[in-house]
């Protein structure tokens, strides 16, 4: 608080203490530390709740993979970005709109972690309950646009479950609007299709989780079987909102 008040007398003096309240009413705390000179700031990323239950999603992904996967995995890419404030990154933008500026120039600590954070944060939400095993397909005008773009479901179906199985190492399969159009595309690790470096850029629709910690506790080697289950949580609400948002 010391060093806060300081700046504020220095800021004082400088005639931007009209500058620094309004950044402190807009709880941009690291924008005042970092013209203060102090480190950015320590908790500006947070995991968000899962929208269910841990157990929610079983019996196609059980209770222990989901809370390591959240409050382990997930949660690390959160502490990793806060400890690792820098300086090439504009926290005041959205964490989409900093995933757009990751390029071939960002530290890989950011560019891996800022993906972490963002890709689980959005996959949460693009899994849903279905525990008597409903039939489960898209919706609405994403579900027109499926069956334009890849003739059918299940045919589109066939084409995501093939690329994501051959994802080698670790990595996600993602359905994008590109161009008007839909395409499947992988990135790997945990880069995504709103960065500069994916070899496919467009709006997220649907992502699918492929790093073995999604699925090794129950499936272990058996990555299609787990891609097969998962068609049965997929989330299709939530990707037609994605679909038709802009
Ligand atoms: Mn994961």
């Amino acid at each position: 608080m010391t060093d806060r008040r300081d700046f504020f007398k220095k800021a004082g003096l400088l005639g931007l203490s009209a500058i620094a309240t309004k950044l402190v009413s807009n709880e941009k705390l690291h924008v005042l530390d970092e013209l203060a000179g102090q480190s950015l700031p320590k908790a500006a990323f947070t995991l968000p709740a899962l929208p269910y239950a841990y157990n929610a999603l079983e019996p196609f992904i059980d209770e222990q993979t989901m809370m390591i996967h959240h409050t382990k995995h997930h949660q690390a890419y959160v502490n990793k970005l806060n400890e690792t404030p820098s300086t090439n990154l504009d926290y005041s933008v959205d964490d989409a709109t900093k995933c757009r500026n990751i390029d071939q120039y960002t530290s890989s600590v950011i560019r891996n972690n800022l993906g972490g954070h963002v890709n689980h944060s959005l996959f949460w939400t693009l899994l849903k309950p279905n525990p008597l095993s409903k039939p489960n397909a898209p919706v609405g005008k994403l579900a027109e646009a499926i069956n334009k773009n890849f003739n059918s479901f299940e045919e589109f179906k066939k084409q995501f479950s093939e690329k994501a199985v051959k994802i080698f190492g670790s990595g996600w399969c993602w359905l994008i609007e590109k161009d008007g159009k839909l395409v499947i595309t992988t990135t790997p690790n945990q880069d995504n299709p709103l960065m500069k470096v994916a070899e496919q850029r467009g709006k997220i629709v649907m992502a699918l989780d492929i790093w073995e910690h999604a699925y090794y506790l129950k499936y272990q080697n058996k990555r299609a079987d787990y891609i097969a289950n998962w068609w049965n949580i997929a989330n299709w609400n939530k990707a037609e909102e994605l679909f038709l948002s802009k």
